[in-house]
């Protein structure tokens, strides 16, 4: 396998850290036994659990008004995969990665297949894009492509994901996340009831043609590029779409897609009880769809989605198996980094979730015990999960604090020799 990172530099940097480590886990191990908490279980859940990189996500991303690229931006869907793989070396909690058709249509899949192999990763949902125009296209989406009034324009948007189907299927993949930025900026401008059916005959042909083990993803957003209604605009909609088209079909939760105040971890229960909860992007916003890194804003909110999460893995909810992917967009800092500390982010809020005594919990809620109800949780969210964390990763090779490990690799300056400024591929926010 190829590592990015000197094996001896992660080597000594964890030896450095390794006595102190040690002390703090078996410090939380006194503490969590004292709740009847068996901190090695934690680890291990710690240490299956994966979340996926977004290909788009190791790029420099932009607003509406400007992107300002950073140095050693990957140029190729090559370049995207090793910086990957470093996200991966150095956290061993991204296994997967998400591919975005077209920015990273391969010439020959097998050699995707290859490369990601030989960096030790696979590849998790594909994600198609109908919401911007190619060179080549025929047909523009300006007004719309799944749902647009011209049946020659949804005829090559379905084109397009079936595309994306076949180029999954040859790379391993098994789902396909659809996100439509179809919609309206003015009253009047769109009959929503005609846009719905016309979505929902094209993804009909789009649900035809999924092999038999694949899932189909849709993903709502509220608002934007659409600044007056958009088509499949919240999880209502998602819901009705994914009944609608048949058992392979689920909603997919990006955190930074609702109103604001909605209540995102009652959108999850909810689509967990009728079992169509097909999977996540995790970022974090203040105000929209700011695409910022998971945990930034609320830490809390994400911990609350964990508990969900949680709960439906301990009462062995039939056929739940959600996928937990990263979408984030990079202005002001380094994507690997920015990305690793995403994923450990995740990963916290799972382990804390793990942490939630789940039977004083529901005995409180019989109880109707407000209050204490709420401190179970906070005294879950309030414990300090790092070493679990960093003990999972020091025992997978990877590196106890993975920022400080790739800073003194000097990874980015390396690259930046070989890829010259200005060649960065497109890189956008869904
Ligand atoms: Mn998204």
């Amino acid at each position: 396998m190829t590592q990015a990172i000197s094996t001896d530099l992660v080597g000594s940097h964890n030896q450095d850290r390794r006595d102190a480590i040690r002390s703090e886990y078996d410090a939380l191990g006194e503490i969590l036994d004292r709740r009847d908490v068996d901190i090695d279980d934690i680890r291990d859940k710690v240490a299956a659990y994966g979340v996926a990189v977004p290909s788009w996500g190791v790029g420099t991303g932009g607003t509406r008004f400007a992107r300002f690229p950073g140095p050693g931006e990957p140029r190729t869907i090559f370049e995207k995969l090793d910086d990957c793989g470093v996200i991966h070396q150095l956290t061993a909690a991204t296994p997967n990665v998400s591919l975005h058709i077209p920015w990273d249509r391969p010439d020959d899949p097998a050699e995707l297949r290859d490369k990601a192999a030989s960096l030790g990763l696979g590849f998790d949902a594909m994600n198609s894009n109908t919401f911007q125009d190619q060179n080549d296209q025929p047909n523009s989406y300006k007004f719309g492509s799944l749902s647009h009034t011209d049946a020659a324009t949804r005829e090559q948007a379905v084109a397009h994901n079936l595309e994306c189907i076949e180029i999954g299927a040859a790379i391993g993949s098994k789902a396909l996340t659809v996100w439509i930025a179809d919609g309206s900026n003015f009253p009047g401008q769109s009959h929503f009831a005609r846009a719905f059916e016309r979505y929902l005959d094209a993804m009909g042909s789009v649900y035809e043609a999924l092999p038999g083990n694949w899932r189909l993803f849709i993903e709502h957003k509220i608002h934007e590029p659409a600044f007056y209604s958009t088509v499949i605009q919240d999880w209502g909609s998602s819901y009705l779409a994914a009944k609608e088209l048949g058992d392979k079909a689920f909603c997919l939760v990006d955190l930074g897609h609702h109103a604001p105040s909605v209540n995102i971890e009652m959108i999850v229960s909810r689509l967990i009880q009728f079992g169509k909860l097909g999977g996540f992007h995790f970022n974090d916003s203040k105000y929209g769809d700011d695409d910022l890194d998971t945990g930034s804003i609320n830490p809390y909110q994400l911990f609350l989605v964990f508990n969900e999460l949680v709960d439906a893995e301990q009462h062995r909810v039939p056929g739940f198996n959600p996928a937990h992917m990263l979408d984030q967009s990079h202005n002001v800092t380094d994507p690997i980094e920015s990305l690793m500390v995403s994923a450990m982010e995740v990963i916290r809020a799972y382990a804390q979730a793990l942490l939630i005594d789940r039977s004083a919990l529901e005995g409180y809620q019989d109880d109707n015990d407000a209050l204490m109800a709420s401190q179970t949780l906070k005294a879950a969210f309030r414990t300090d999960v790092e070493p679990i964390l960093a003990m999972a990763r020091m025992e997978s090779g990877a590196a106890v604090d993975p920022i400080s490990a790739y800073r003194q690799a000097g990874y980015r300056n390396r690259v930046a020799a070989g890829r010259p400024a200005g060649g960065g591929s497109s890189s956008g926010i869904v």
